[in-house]
């Protein structure tokens, strides 16, 4: 079998399967693929040096190597909050209005990926695959083979790929696609984000396409484009809800809520997620009915994330003056109706909080995927399950069908959806819910794994003219 080197922005080995659970989905299936294959997980250590030097950090985990390579800071303002978080994600997000084209983040970012390339290229053998994840390594793929290397090589994109009017205006943005098609396989999370990288193929590259296979040519280079969606460890979600810590934070929630539904929104605290918009719903429905306060209690646990980039603060400030204010309008002396939590929580935590909620409240106005839906409909109990309040704009919707689909910019549209949810009987419940969990539980993230490296190792591609 061959061995795996998987290359991340940052490297995060998970400390085992149904462990305490404070990492990711994705750690974990890192982990086990490289278990399984052997190999080297190889990235950013997440620590800054004066000067860059490329050298390697190796440590042994279980049953493969760590690799790891400090950063100067000018490569963490230019590559990292520059242009993977201020350029790239706003607008793959469809936020041209918050993307960022300075000259120097591109720069900077093609400069770390050759920093990349040039640290890596070393540890490479002949029969090794490489998988490189996500938009911080674009051009990552054509690095590898300027330097000769000839491995097969994939690279999986965990957010949007956006509409092709919207990719047009970044700059140098037909450099940055045809440097991808140096990659073997690119893997999307969704149909929809497949046929907008293909559309744009077409349109500014004049690519052939087999819809069939998923080819695309230009010249002569090909890769296969597909849809791999990514999902949950289901069975490790599992067992940590048979934890004592699960039950405890299951009944510390439902105790504290006062007989009022619970309805819970799990997100990192970005402005792709639909935070300020969800409490505008809110407002709707409270604002419609007068009794609300005693019959629902919103839960909106948000950690921080990229605190340096401007926009997140922006967000956080906005979040925060809507839900004082929400509060303020419709709390009573001893009834609050929005509780907000800027702060994360272990996995098991967050399967009891959300088996208490009745409703999952998952709006984001774009998303790659959405894990956090799939995690609450895998926490919910089978005799008396919640429901599931999806937007229509996150990948998870085109899999998760019997969720009701909501536009998140429709505030009226949310508004009746939790309404609706608050009142569905529980046959309903069910059989929605039933079908929910068999997707969530059968196209698991060891599956996608398993299935993005399968089409990574077939069909070798042609040597590189
Ligand atoms: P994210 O944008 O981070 O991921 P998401 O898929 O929802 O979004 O994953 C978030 C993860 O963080 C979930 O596992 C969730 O449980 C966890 N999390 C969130 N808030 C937490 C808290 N307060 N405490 C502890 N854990 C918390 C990106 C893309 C997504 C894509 C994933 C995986 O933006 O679209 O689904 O990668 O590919």
């Amino acid at each position: 079998m061959s061995r795996l080197i998987v290359v991340s922005n940052r490297v995060s080995v998970a400390k085992g399967r149904g462990a305490a659970g404070a990492q990711g989905g994705l750690a974990v299936a890192m982990s086990a693929a490289l278990h399984k294959r052997g190999g080297i997980w190889f990235g950013w250590s997440g620590n800054e040096v004066e000067h860059f030097t490329g050298q390697l950090t190796m440590e042994r985990a279980d049953g493969f190597t760590t690799a790891t390579v400090d950063l100067e800071p000018q490569d963490v303002d230019e590559y990292y909050n520059g242009y993977a978080n201020r350029t790239l994600w706003p607008l793959f997000h469809y936020r041209i209005d918050l993307a960022e084209y300075e000259n120097e983040f591109g720069r900077g970012y093609e400069r770390v990926n050759e920093h990349f390339a040039n640290s890596l290229h070393p540890l490479i053998e002949e029969e090794d695959v490489v998988w490189v994840q996500d938009y911080h390594f674009l051009p990552l793929g054509e690095r590898l083979r300027a330097q000769g290397v000839r491995n097969r090589i994939g690279l999986f994109l965990h957010i949007p790929w956006p509409p092709t009017r919207l990719l047009v205006s970044l700059p140098h943005h037909e450099r940055l696609v045809a440097a991808m098609l140096h990659y073997d396989v690119i893997g999307f999370q969704s149909v929809e984000w497949l046929e907008s990288f293909l559309h744009y193929c077409r349109k500014e590259h004049g690519a052939e396409v087999d819809e069939d296979s998923g080819t695309v040519r230009i010249g002569n280079r090909s890769t296969i484009a597909r849809a791999f969606p990514i999902g949950i460890d289901h069975d490790e979600f599992m067992a940590l809800g048979e934890t004592e810590i699960a039950k405890r934070s299951q009944q510390r929630l439902g105790g504290s809520a006062r007989k009022r539904t619970i309805a819970i929104g799990v997100d990192r605290l970005d402005y792709s997620k639909g935070l300020p918009e969800r409490i505008d719903a809110l407002e709707r429905l409270f604002s419609g009915h007068d009794d609300m306060v005693n019959q629902l209690l919103f839960v909106q646990i948000a950690p921080p994330s990229r605190e340096d980039v401007r926009s997140y603060q922006q967000i956080r400030a906005t979040l925060e003056q809507k839900t004082g204010q929400f509060n303020g309008a419709h709390s009573d002396v001893d009834l609050v109706p929005i509780r907000y939590v800027n702060r994360g929580f272990c996995r098991a935590e967050l399967f009891g909080f959300y088996r208490a909620a009745k409703i999952g409240l998952v709006t984001p106005l774009r998303d790659g995927m959405n894990l956090v839906a799939k995690e609450y409909v895998a926490a919910q109990d089978p005799e008396d399950p919640g429901v599931l309040v999806l937007s229509r704009f996150a990948g998870a919707a085109e899999q998760l069908t019997d969720a009701l689909l909501v536009n998140p910019h429709d505030g009226g549209e949310v508004a009746r959806a939790i309404w609706t949810a608050m009142h569905m009987p529980l046959a309903e419940r069910k059989a929605r819910w039933e079908k929910l969990y068999a997707v969530v539980r059968d196209a698991d993230v060891i599956g996608w794994a398993d299935d993005f490296l399968a089409a990574l190792m077939q069909d070798p591609a042609l040597p590189e003219a």
